[in-house]
């Protein structure tokens, strides 16, 4: 279990993320090298996908942000009033308010692993909210996360918007759905929710195109992860010989995002040696896209039963309401 208070990233002598160089030597050296998709989101990163929400080929957003508006009244009816809204990640200025707009929380607990986030958005959200208890918690999620005593004896619903879930494969979103479970008290007999955002199969035109803008906003995004190494693992990546790619894997499902060198290059990080050939990438995040039946699958097998299932009126997102 997590702990408030304790600090979260492992720095060696030099300052240097410990996890981060890890995960970083590791996937490099693999056949087909990959970099896990949590290490995007640096403050420029975060930034920048900020700015990937407002594109116009990026809907997943707008489209979910639509749902809340529009199903207040059915989020009244079905969570009730007085639940401890526990939100995994720190939570946006528009989707979480339109939630606790709805439903009449007994209190707000944002969980995240970037205190300085957490804190920021917190704040934001006692000021909109005056009325309510907000216990933000600096924790990571991906484990069970022990609840700050004052939201014990409440009902809890978790709120994970965003198609997060749709980072991670399989295994490791089943996980993850476990210990929601686990954080939510579902294993001391209680009947916590969650409302998840799953965004939907569609066409790979469509997918694509959001996943690579013609402004290039999300190949920055993508190649801000070549420029983090550079500078935190002092890094000679020639990101200029890099270009963002962006297909739809129709085995899994999955728009992947890659960097892809366009000659043959090679480079050092955190001194060691590395190749790559013309054409061969670097695989940096994976965002499956989910079916009626594949969402329900998972959700299942994460020990949630669905019980309602919102879209946008143009079919492209859905946001379901579960109970463990
Ligand atoms: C933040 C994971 C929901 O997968 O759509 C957006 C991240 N990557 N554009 C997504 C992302 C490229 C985004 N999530």
């Amino acid at each position: 279990k997590t702990e408030q208070g304790i600090a979260l990233v492992d720095r060696d002598e030099d300052g240097v993320d410990r996890a981060f160089r890890e995960d970083v030597l590791a996937g490099l050296s693999q056949r087909q090298k990959a970099i896990p998709a949590r290490w995007l989101y640096d403050d420029a990163g975060s930034q920048l996908f900020e700015d990937i929400t407002d594109l116009e080929e990026y809907y997943p957003t707008r489209a979910e942000t639509e749902i809340l508006e529009a199903r207040g009244q059915e989020f009244a009816r079905l969570i009730g009033p007085g639940r401890a809204v526990v939100e995994f990640g720190s939570g946006s200025s528009v989707k979480t308010p339109l939630l606790l707009n709805a439903i009449a929380p007994g209190a707000y607990v944002p969980l995240d692993i970037s205190g300085d986030f957490l804190r920021q958005s917190a704040a934001a959200l006692s000021e909109k909210f005056p009325g309510l208890n907000v216990h933000p918690v600096e924790a990571d999620f991906m484990r069970e996360v022990a609840l700050p005593e004052d939201v014990l004896g409440m009902k809890k619903l978790g709120f994970f918007p965003g198609s997060t879930i749709g980072n991670m494969v399989a295994r490791t979103a089943v996980d993850l759905l476990r210990s929601m479970r686990a954080t939510l008290g579902a294993e001391e007999g209680e009947t916590p929710q969650l409302l998840i955002g799953m965004d939907l199969v569609k066409d790979p035109e469509v997918l694509e195109a959001a996943y690579d803008d013609a402004r290039g906003v999300t190949a920055q995004f993508n190649l801000n992860l070549a420029r983090r190494i550079n500078r935190e693992l002092g890094g000679t990546i020639p990101v200029e010989s890099l270009r963002h790619t962006a297909p739809w894997n129709d085995d899994f499902a999955r728009i992947e995002m890659h960097l892809e060198a366009t000659r043959d290059i090679a480079f050092k990080v955190a001194g060691r040696n590395f190749t790559m050939k013309r054409g061969e990438t670097i695989h940096t995040e994976n965002s499956h896209k989910f079916t009626r039946r594949s969402a329900n699958t998972l959700l299942l097998a994460g020990g949630w039963t669905p019980i309602e299932r919102w879209t946008d009126e143009a079919g492209r997102f859905s946001l379901i309401l579960a109970e463990a």
